[in-house]
């Protein structure tokens, strides 16, 4: 018996390593290749340099950069910290204010704009030009608060607009944008509901664009030089000129932005394709006109929160008097380059 398990074992031990030649000529080959590489000795001088480059910046300024600092992160010292190597402490931004009305929500009698999405609690906290497909250069994804939205008064919050700085070198080109705050005064403010907007721009020379998302956009004829401390730009008293031919509707001495553009495609058109005011039937059902729908509707043309055809406070007769309620063939077209 034991002569028996003797003869088994040795079996098994024989039968085991069956790949072990492979295996060993694999490590062979290893070896005889790391050492013909460690026999290559023709390695030339390596010099190891500094790079850099210009890079271009929103609004036409450039920044140089070098790749050849070294830098170690941040150590703690008494009362403060310290990074080795070059640091920027803050972004560059300009501030803006601009003071604008809308048509639709003015009120002629006070000179002020009605805040009825506000208090019937019908605006967003998210700017809206983002999902309506608004090109933000920067900007975009504003967020204000519901203690902003709770302000009332001249100061309360009418609607989110859109606001661009342009290249003071070329009209056409949109450096950077911004949602802001509009105030039922007609002062556009940042998403804290009272300072001025702050856009991630260099400072230099702009065109400031105001757009709205159913009113005719405006562009300012001429560029205002924008820094850190906040340059005002008024809109709505007629100071400003403003880009191409009666850009502004004149309402008493004030000038409002042209109510109407329901579909937001530069124009306020009230017959024929694509025209603004099919949109408004089409909004309250489409069968039955004296239908309404409540809440924060771009076919609300007067931002009382309701759409409505036809009736008192409609919104479809302010699109007709803005294409000459004679005329209602008319296009009132956006007045942007
Ligand atoms: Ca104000
Ligand atoms: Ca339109
Ligand atoms: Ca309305």
């Amino acid at each position: 018996m034991p002569r028996s398990a003797k003869r088994t074992s040795v079996v098994v031990h024989e039968a085991a390593p069956k790949h072990e030649p492979i295996l060993r000529t694999f490590i062979i080959t290893l070896l005889l290749l790391a050492s013909a590489g460690s026999q290559a000795q023709s390695l030339g001088t390596t010099l190891v340099s500094c790079g850099g480059d210009r890079s271009g910046l929103p609004g036409g300024a450039s920044i140089s950069w070098s790749i050849g600092e070294v830098v170690a992160g941040n150590g703690s010292v008494t009362g403060g910290q310290v990074t080795q190597g070059m640091q920027q402490p803050s972004r560059i931004a300009v501030r803006l204010s601009v003071a604008a009305l809308l048509e639709g929500p003015y009120n002629a009698v006070t000179g002020q704009m009605n805040d009825a999405l506000r208090s019937g609690g019908w605006l967003p906290l998210s700017e809206p030009y983002g999902a309506l497909g608004y090109t933000h250069v920067g900007g975009g994804g504003e967020v204000t608060t519901g203690a902003v939205l709770a302000v009332t008064g001249v100061n309360a919050i009418v609607d989110w607009v859109f606001l661009e700085l342009r290249s003071g070198a070329n009209n056409s080109v949109v450096s950077a944008t911004r949602s802001a705050l509009l105030q039922r005064d007609g002062d556009i403010v940042d998403t804290d509901g009272v300072s001025p907007v702050r856009f991630n721009a260099p400072p230099g020379a702009y065109y400031i664009g105001l757009k709205h998302r159913n009113h005719l956009s405006v562009l300012t004829l001429s560029t205002v030089v924008l820094g850190g401390t906040a340059v005002g730009v008024n809109l709505r008293d007629g100071s400003t000129p403003t880009y191409g031919t009666n850009a502004l509707k004149t309402i008493n001495s004030d000038r409002v932005l042209w109510a109407g553009d329901v579909r937001g495609n530069g124009d306020v058109k009230y017959t024929g394709g694509n025209n603004d005011r099919d949109a408004i039937l089409v909004k309250v059902g489409g069968v039955t006109p004296t239908n309404t729908a409540t809440g924060y509707w771009r076919e609300d043309v007067n931002l009382d929160a309701v759409v409505k055809y036809t009736g008192g406070a409609n919104d479809r007769d302010p699109i007709l008097v803005n294409v000459g309620s004679l005329t209602p063939n008319n296009v009132r077209v956006q007045q942007l380059p």
